[in-house]
């Protein structure tokens, strides 16, 4: 199978990181969306990354798909709970994780505009998501040693991702002061190698 993403992508990273702890072997194709020669559109309709290529060339798009086929294609190493209830608060952390991703990649894209025509408003309203996700992730994280339960699941994965772009991309978020457990939690999950191998680039 073959991925096709980006190097700064937090949902490209979670679809690597998945693929990296169930130890699943890939291509990776380096494809940015904004690029003028993207063929993303030719596989994804939407024209995002990532998208996923089965060997049978089925397209598979978003990441929260994709990473739900994986866990389901392998099945050592399980990232997401049998149970209905379980499964379902690990896809709401999962949920969580990808929307202050996605707010912090519209600052990010908004602030690329010419000045005269940024809103103001539209980053205020962004970078509220942002804090309310931070603060909804700390208070639910508390002590406990990861997300959700007592295992490692797609809920670190996705956290560990949302943290991570916000520090590449909105480092004046000073999420890690306001938060230690969250900044606790980093620290450990960037121990592991599927992280470690990921950290955006560009
Ligand atoms: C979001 C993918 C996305 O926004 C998912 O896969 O989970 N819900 C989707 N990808 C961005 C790159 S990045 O911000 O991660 C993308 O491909 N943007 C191109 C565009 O034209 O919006």
């Amino acid at each position: 199978m073959k991925l096709i993403g980006s190097l700064t992508s937090p949902f490209v990273r979670k679809v690597r990181v998945v693929l990296s702890e169930k130890k699943i072997e890939y291509e990776f194709g380096l494809d940015s969306p904004w690029s003028g020669d993207t063929q993303v559109p030719d596989f994804n309709p939407l024209g995002k990354v990532p998208v996923l290529l089965l060997d049978d060339d089925t397209a598979l798009f978003d990441s929260r798909v994709i990473c739900e086929y994986l866990d389901n294609v392998a099945p050592n190493n399980k990232l997401m709970p049998a149970t209905n209830r379980e499964r379902t608060e690990v896809k709401r952390w999962e949920a969580l994780a990808d929307g202050v991703c996605e707010a912090a990649g519209n600052i990010f894209l908004e602030r690329k505009r010419p000045a005269e025509q940024q809103s103001a408003d539209w980053i205020v309203r962004q970078e509220s998501k942002i804090i309310r996700g931070l603060d909804y992730m700390s208070d639910e994280l508390g002590e406990n040693a990861w997300c959700m339960g007592t295992h490692f699941t797609l809920a670190d994965i996705a956290s560990g991702c949302a943290l991570g772009y916000l520090a590449f991309r909105s480092p004046e978020i000073d999420w890690n002061v306001k938060h230690p457990n969250l900044s606790r939690f980093y620290d450990k999950i960037m121990q592991r190698a599927a992280f470690v191998e990921t950290i955006p680039q560009g």
